[in-house]
């Protein structure tokens, strides 16, 4: 009966309707996973980037950091000498080495109740929060949580915002309406959004990914000196893995060089009362007072103690290293590798400049195996702890912290 024939179901369908219905239910399918901004799904047919949606979920945290964990000088391999004890040791009127700090950290989803484990290749950021990255055509969105007793915000570095995710407060001629950004009150969370168009990213004389940064901007100073900062990455549109870094690039390392000064953090006040061994007898413009909590770091590490593994390189590998200074007039550095070169701004070289909010990329190919110190130039700050060790070890050797796990 041809009433029949109209309600059989599709096993009985002609093949080359059963053939046409599956290729177009597959490129619906596709259209799908494109537009929810799948990570799988980085390339289109076609193979061109297909853009994405990259959510950070970043709070601002108080934690009491330790400068020099080791309880040692980790480049001499021997105990503080008098020099390095001013920064690093208690005393009835010195801090030591550990201080309240803010920092921001990323967490796991919008809930802000688990922290994000640092895979090996991210312990050496330290006191650095996350590391945000796009893809030239991206979005990138970061839902900030401030859990701090003050106001936060997040300001950050060349990508493209409006008003309502630029992060700092000051009399633009806008609205309410664009205001929520500035300060986030303890407590409260804001979705700041950011596009990544071409100017985001790699320039003419650029290699694969330029660096930016990200810090709060409600009190520029005191913020920077609670430690609210944090490295981003853009990476040209055809040279990205799915997880955004750079796909001609081996290993990246992230280094903050400043003289984080603990008497101009929010937190001094506190820090006295909890560290010092005599708050009372504290004089916080005593010269020798402020002397101490200047914190000549790398990473919010002082005389090395930014772990050597986390530093450690292969021998023949494209090193990627992302530089940035902040902070005042004492802030210019000059870091120096030992034993290898790299190329940086085009030239070769083994020391690079640095000023306040300075962001400088250099290549590294090391070909020199073997355990180096990587440290700031100016004299001043060299023995005041500016200084780590960094290892090349042989191709041959095995390790953790490379971007094996991230290729698709
Ligand atoms: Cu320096």
């Amino acid at each position: 009966m041809a009433m029949e024939q109209v309600h059989r179901g599709p096993l009985f369908w002609p093949r080359r309707i059963l053939v046409a219905l599956h290729a177009a239910m597959a490129a619906a399918l596709a259209t799908v996973v494109a537009l929810a901004g799948c990570t799988a799904m980085a390339t289109s047919a076609k193979g061109q980037y297909v853009p994405q949606t990259r959510t950070y979920y970043i709070g601002a945290d108080e934690v009491d950091w330790n400068y020099a964990p080791s309880g040692m000088n980790q480049v001499t391999g021997a105990a503080f000498d008098k020099t390095a004890a001013v920064f690093t040791q208690r005393g009835p009127r010195r801090i030591g080495a550990t201080y309240v700090k803010a920092l921001y950290r990323e967490y796991t989803d919008a809930s802000f109740t688990k922290l994000k484990p640092r895979s090996a290749a991210e312990r050496h950021l330290g006191m650095l929060g996350p590391v945000i990255r796009g893809v030239v055509g991206d979005t990138i969105k970061v839902v900030f949580k401030n859990n701090l007793d003050r106001p936060a915000s997040v300001h950050v570095h060349g990508v493209f915002y409006d008003k309502a995710s630029e992060g700092a407060p000051y009399d633009d001629g806008t609205g309410a309406a664009d205001h929520g950004d500035d300060a986030v009150p303890p407590g409260h969370s804001y979705i700041y959004s950011y596009k990544v168009p071409d100017r985001a990213g790699p320039g003419p004389m650029d290699g694969s990914s330029v660096m930016w940064m990200y810090h709060s901007h409600k009190d520029e100073v005191g913020d920077d000196y609670a430690g609210l900062v944090g490295p981003m990455v853009i990476t040209k549109t055809g040279a990205a893995r799915a997880d955004g870094t750079p796909n001609d690039v081996d290993r990246e390392f992230f280094v903050q060089f400043k003289v984080s000064n603990e008497n101009a953090s929010p937190y001094l006040k506190r820090n006295i009362d909890r560290f010092a061994g005599d708050p009372r007898s504290v004089a916080p413009a005593d010269e020798e007072f402020v002397e101490s909590n200047l914190m000549h770091s790398i990473n919010g590490y002082v005389y090395g103690n930014l772990p050597l593994d986390a530093l450690t390189m292969k021998k023949g590998e494209r090193v990627r290293w992302y530089l940035m200074g902040m902070g005042t007039e004492v802030d210019l550095h000059t870091p120096h590798w030992h034993g290898n070169t790299a190329t940086a701004l085009g030239m070769r070289t083994d020391v690079v400049s640095l000023l306040p909010a300075s962001m400088v990329v250099a290549d590294m190919v090391p070909d020199d195996v073997g355990t180096w110190l990587f440290h700031c130039h100016v004299n001043d700050h060299l023995t005041a702890g500016m200084s780590v060790r960094y290892r090349v070890a042989d191709a041959a050797s095995t390790g953790s912290s490379d971007h094996s796990d991230h290729t698709p």
